[in-house]
């Protein structure tokens, strides 16, 4: 099994130009002042390591069966880890990555699900996620643009207010240099302490494979950065429990006042899970701007089509 993985991934990294070191994957989650080993599936895979905090990832690559649960908390994340990380509320969670290749852009996101109780015998098939965190393009950059200039690191805060109890937390780059897009979950466990009372309403829940379906991504070889900004992360705003803003990193549920038509669009889609968004294809990445292409797991030749941003 562990040589047909790598064969498999050696070919399909053939086509390309040139080898890459991997895609990536989280290696270290810091969390209330404490610093917690990932799951590296290459290694604990085959040491006898149980998970602790993060619960298991497959491999460093994305969720292939991404209509599935597996999308929840990757490839074996639906089963518990044994420890979980005590934070209190409004504080800050980071979570490191290993590596991430600079073709693979597109957005982050980070949402968390209460455990109902323990959640190191929490399945988390049936979670239902609150949005904590996401960024889509901004300021000239996508996310995980952001997240590569910033050590390969993602910080989100644990919003202020969430009442105490055992959630988890689920980090997340979408890339979008292969289509269909590709989706980088990671799950971490963790105790949230504090006074707060707040709770998620019916209306900041979604179901993980449900957010997903009817996503069109925007094509990030041809589009413009108009188009790119006018992209909404797909899923719920993001959650507010004391009447503060959200936390960095979102433009939504409005985009900075930019009264563009993109803008204006862009904060018309975002009243749902639906996202409106200039129906794309990806070409085949041009070698002079494309390092890899280990990863163009689904490219292909497609016919672009392109319709305009619906305007209301
Ligand atoms: C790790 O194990 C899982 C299932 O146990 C398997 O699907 C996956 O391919 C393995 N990953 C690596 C990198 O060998
Ligand atoms: C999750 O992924 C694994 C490995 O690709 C696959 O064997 C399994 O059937 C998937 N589970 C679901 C629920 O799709
Ligand atoms: C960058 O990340 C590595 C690995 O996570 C860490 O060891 C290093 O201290 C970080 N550097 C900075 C400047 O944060
Ligand atoms: C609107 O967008 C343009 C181009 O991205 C930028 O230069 C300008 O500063 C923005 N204005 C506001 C008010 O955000
Ligand atoms: C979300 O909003 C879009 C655009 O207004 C609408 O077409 C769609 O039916 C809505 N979906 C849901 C689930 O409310
Ligand atoms: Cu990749």
């Amino acid at each position: 099994m562990h040589f047909s993985f790598y064969t498999l991934l050696f070919f399909s990294c053939l086509s390309g130009l040139t080898l890459v070191a991997g895609h990536g994957f989280v290696h270290e989650v810091d969390v209330g002042g404490q610093t917690y080993p990932g799951w590296n599936p290459s290694v604990d895979n085959y040491s006898g390591a149980v998970p602790g905090v993060v619960r298991k990832v497959a491999s460093d690559g994305p969720v292939v069966d991404f209509t599935g649960a597996n999308i929840s908390c990757n490839v074996g994340g639906s089963d518990p880890g044994t420890k979980v990380a005590e934070v209190s509320s409004g504080s800050p969670i980071t979570f490191d990555w290993s590596y991430w290749p600079s073709d693979h852009q597109g957005p982050v996101t980070t949402y968390m699900a209460s455990c109902g109780g323990d959640c190191t015998t929490f399945n988390a098939d049936n979670a239902r996620w609150f949005k904590i965190d996401a960024m889509g393009y901004q300021d000239g950059q996508w996310a995980a643009n952001k997240l590569i200039t910033n050590n390969a690191s993602w910080t989100s805060t644990i919003p202020a207010g969430l009442a105490p109890g055992q959630y988890l937390a689920r980090h997340e780059i979408i890339a979008l240099h292969s289509n269909p897009a590709q989706y980088y979950p990671s799950c971490s466990q963790l105790k949230v302490t504090g006074s707060g009372t707040g709770q998620p309403s019916d209306s900041d829940l979604v179901s993980m494979p449900d957010v997903y379906s009817n996503v069109q991504y925007p094509d990030i070889y041809t589009d413009s950065p108009a188009q790119m900004q006018a992209f909404v992360v797909p899923g719920p705003p993001i959650v507010t429990f004391d009447g503060t803003a959200p936390a960095s990193n979102s433009p939504e549920p409005s985009l900075s006042s930019n009264s563009s038509s993109t803008a204006t669009a862009a904060t018309a889609s975002s009243d749902n899970g639906t996202t409106m968004i200039p129906q794309t294809s990806y070409p085949t990445p041009m070698p002079s701007s494309a390092p890899s292409s280990s990863c163009s797991l689904g490219s292909r030749k497609l016919i672009r089509r392109r319709s305009l941003v619906k305007r209301h």
